[in-house]
């Protein structure tokens, strides 16, 4: 076998399973570097158990009633991440001033450690300098009551905020007046909200963990959940065993997708045992999903067809479409449209494969559909979701059990944020909603969403920008557009727990306030408190951090939006100081204003917490004609965009960007990628050994990417290390967020706006001459 190595980076084919052993090492060396091993063992263990704390992760949900250890390798790794006794005080910032710190990358930033102390930025000195929190509050109120229009505010969220934090943040924000609530969910999962809620009438998923132990085929598609979500893969791993099928679409034959050892328990440990963990792999064209479902349709139709003819029965669920669904006539008509030569150019698989997946469908009885950004990140994000949720309907695999539609979030309360009100486009009913239980009248209009948000920063429209969690700088598309946009504003807020870019993008004035994470123990005036979060599964359940603050001065997301809402607008709707008091009275406030919570304080009391209903998961259907609605959209012409098209260049390649097996988002725990084989370095170009060749390069050379774009502005990213990898031609991939500064702002899903970042056209120019690492054989 032959590997590229230089004396730090290195690149190797990775044989072993899935967790097993690699994740054991990999925890513990997490633990030692968090420099408080003994600490975090004990907090490990009181993760996602009642009492406990919901792990900082991923948004998988938990089996119901097992007291088993309920934490994976990447969960251990956020919690050690969070819980670190580095820090980040004013000594640190008196030592760097921000020029020097943007320098650095974005690991070492984080790396430092945690904030723990409010800082204000000095422009004099190019340093940020302690403030008081109650000047910091002072300084925000004054902004903000100095605009113009309430408009001229943006409220960014990221998806770890509790419900608690996020009911409060949209509260405040409503009643200072805007609805611009840009939220990390733009870029994730917004297609599968707009998608469900178009076809369905609700924007989230209809599964829950007993759904999965009664599929008989659960398809996955654009999503890695070996390093993403890795408590899926136990319920992917049963299947299997049980004799389900699981299905993958994936371009990458993604490790974690394979074979899974079980890090917790000790037979397959020792005997280094591992189970497969699919049954059927498919690796599609980047973007050609829709034509795949598509095609499968067109199977069942044309099975259907042919029992109808030999007058036996078919395989279509004809009850359910004729009683429960609406424009089942506009689909018909859309899939003879739609010609075969079509599907097969665009899927990137041949007929046969795509027959046979729909075979695969066919056989099972009962369905699920899984799916994440390898799906959402596209221009047509929402048709593909849309045709998933088509080919589901066929057969009636929504609302039963073992059957439906699962959008694996991302981050751990991305969902609860979406029902607590975050969201730029708020439902008229919430606002109702909240107008009475507040006696206030919030705005109407629709308000800003991130790309929106960047536009309005960029332009001057908007000039304060608050920031609760999250790192915008880097997780937002078109970084050298955006970082400019976050240097216009007059004023930037950064709520977080650890140094990032964000923080160093500064607008004329800058305020980092530093708080508590879900691992710290959160004491308010009545007594130690806990918070709530909202799992995939849409399971409701409280958490309790454990540890001891690092500092005095780290307060609580909840007692600093509450005292940026005082200073700002008095006890206007609400005694702020009260809420920040006593979190029940906010869980009151919600109970009152968001369905689904009524009793919120009691319910929280049953292990697992509760569930918040699903209206198509009972087959009511929430939309324009209270059925499930067939959507009839035509695949895209072409799959590359007509700005792209325009350009008047050709690329070489479509390229994806996707997250390593050591990073949370922007967050970089180490620069090694175990599943992938990489360490050492990041700035890595995955890539075919026939499109190496084809475009006159040599493995290990370092390139530069240029995206294509019809606006004259170049977007390039340098010293990229070619690295030949199982991948189909004419696609590469790259980490996300190295290669953001390539994604042009207008590149976004289609009714969704997210950024397009799995299909990113680019070229390759030589990069610096002689910097290639060197190919050996083991
Ligand atoms: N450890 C860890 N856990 C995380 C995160 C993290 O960064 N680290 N992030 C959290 C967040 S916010 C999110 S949203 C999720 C993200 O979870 P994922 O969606 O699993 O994350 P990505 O790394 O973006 O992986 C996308 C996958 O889709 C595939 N893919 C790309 N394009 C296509 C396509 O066109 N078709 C198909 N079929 N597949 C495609 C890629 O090859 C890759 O395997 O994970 C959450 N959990
Ligand atoms: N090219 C490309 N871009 C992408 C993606 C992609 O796949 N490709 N994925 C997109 C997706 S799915 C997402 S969700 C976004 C993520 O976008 P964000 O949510 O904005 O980014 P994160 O990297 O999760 O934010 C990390 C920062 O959050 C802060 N933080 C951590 N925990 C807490 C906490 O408990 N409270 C507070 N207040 N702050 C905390 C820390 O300071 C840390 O530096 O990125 C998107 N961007
Ligand atoms: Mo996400």
């Amino acid at each position: 076998m032959s590997w590229l190595h230089n004396r730090k980076t290195q690149f190797k084919i990775y044989n072993g399973p899935a967790a097993g052993w690699g994740a054991l090492l990999s925890v513990t060396h997490a633990w030692l570097n968090s420099e408080q091993p003994i600490k975090n063992v004990k907090a490990l263990l009181r993760t996602n158990q009642h009492g406990g704390f919901d792990c900082p992760g991923c948004a998988w949900g938990d089996p119901p009633d097992s007291g088993a250890v309920k934490f994976c390798e990447n969960g251990a790794k956020a919690i050690n991440w969070e819980a670190t006794s580095r820090r980040v005080d004013a000594t640190f910032f008196a030592r760097h001033s921000v020029t020097q710190l943007r320098e650095q990358s974005d690991y070492w930033l984080e790396y430092q450690g945690r904030l723990t102390e409010p800082v204000r930025y000095d422009a004099a000195t190019d340093r940020y300098l302690p403030i008081s929190w109650d000047a910091a509050f002072a300084v925000i109120a004054g902004h903000l009551n100095h605009l113009e229009s309430p408009d001229q505010a943006e409220f960014y969220t990221s998806g770890r905020a509790s419900n608690e934090a996020a009911f409060l943040y949209q509260l405040f924000a409503r009643a200072y007046g805007t609805n611009n609530f840009p939220d990390c969910s733009n870029m994730c999962h917004e297609a599968s909200g707009v998608a469900l809620n178009g076809s369905l009438g609700t924007g989230k998923g209809t599964v829950t963990f007993e759904d999965f132990e009664h599929a008989d085929a659960i398809f996955v598609l654009g999503q890695n959940p070996g390093t993403n979500h890795p408590r899926m893969l136990e319920p992917l791993r049963d299947a299997v065993r049980r004799g389900a099928k699981v299905v993958c679409f994936n371009p990458l034959k993604e490790r974690g997708l394979e074979r899974f050892q079980h890090p917790q328990k000790m037979s397959e440990m020792l005997t280094n045992r591992s189970k497969p963990m699919h049954t059927d792999f498919f690796q599609p064209a980047l973007g050609g999903d829709m034509a795949i479902l598509r095609g499968m349709a067109k199977f069942l139709l044309a099975w259907e067809r042919d029992a109808q003819r030999r007058g036996v029965s078919g395989v279509l669920d004809d009850d359910f479409i004729l009683l429960q669904t609406d424009g089942f006539a506009a689909y018909l008509e859309v899939l003879d449209a739609t010609d075969w030569a079509h599907i097969v150019e665009q899927s990137g698989l041949s007929l046969g494969q795509i027959e046979r997946a729909a075979k695969l469908y066919c056989e099972a009885s009962n369905v699920i559909f899984c799916w994440a950004m390898g799906i959402t990140q596209h221009h047509h994000g929402v048709a593909t979701i849309q045709e998933i949720v088509n080919l589901q309907l066929l057969r009636g695999n929504v609302g039963r059990l073992g059957a439906g539609l699962c959008p694996v979030r991302g981050h751990s309360n991305v969902q609860g944020d979406r029902t607590m009100g975050i969201n730029e486009r708020p439902p008229q009913e919430f606002l109702d909603r909240l107008a009475e239980s507040f006696s206030f009248e919030p705005p109407r209009g629709n308000g800003h969403n991130t790309v929106e948000a960047i536009h309005a920063m960029l332009k001057g429209e908007a000039r304060v920008f608050v920031a609760l969690g999250g790192n915008f700088a880097q997780a937002t598309p078109d970084s050298v557009l955006t970082h400019q946009a976050l240097r216009n504003c007059a004023l930037t807020v950064q709520i977080s727990t650890k140094l990032n870019r964000s923080h160093l993008m500064v607008g004329r004035d800058a305020l980092i306030l530093p708080c508590l994470g879900r691992t710290d123990i959160d004491q308010q005036a009545a007594g130690a408190q806990c918070v709530t979060v909202e799992d995939s599964f849409s399971m409701v359940h409280a958490s309790f951090g454990q540890l001891e603050p690092l500092s005095k001065q780290m307060r609580s997301e909840p007692w600093i939006i509450a005292g940026i809402a005082e200073a700002t607008l008095g006890n206007h709707p609400v005694s702020w100081q009260a809420m920040r008091d006593d979190y029940r009275l906010i869980r009151d406030a919600i109970a009152r204003t968001v369905p689904g919570f009524d009793q919120f304080e009691d319910r929280l009391k049953q292990p697992g917490g509760f569930h918040l209903p699903n209206s198509a998961s009972q087959r009511v259907w929430r939309t324009s004609t209270e059925k499930a609605r067939f959507s009839a959209t035509f695949l895209p012409d072409s799959l590359v965009h007509e700005k792209v098209r325009a350009s008047g260049q050709r690329h070489d390649l479509i390229v994806q960007s996707l997250r390593s097996h050591d990073q949370y988002n922007t967050t970089i725990y180490s620069l090694n990628d175990r599943y992938r084989g990489v360490s050492g370095q990041r700035e890595v170009l995955f890539i075919n050994q026939a499109d190496i060749d084809r475009l006159g390069f040599e493995a290990g050379e370092k390139v530069d990417l240029v995206s294509l774009w019809d606006d004259r502005v170049e977007r390039k990213v340098k010293g990229f290390t070619l690295l030949p990898y199982d991948i189909p031609e004419g696609q590469a991939a790259a980490y996300y967020p190295e290669i953001n500064p390539l994604v042009p702002l207008d590149s976004f899903g289609v009714d969704s706006f997210t950024p397009a970042s799995k299909f990113i056209p680019i070229k390759l120019l030589p990069g610096e001459r002689g910097a290639k690492l060197e190919l050996t054989e083991a």
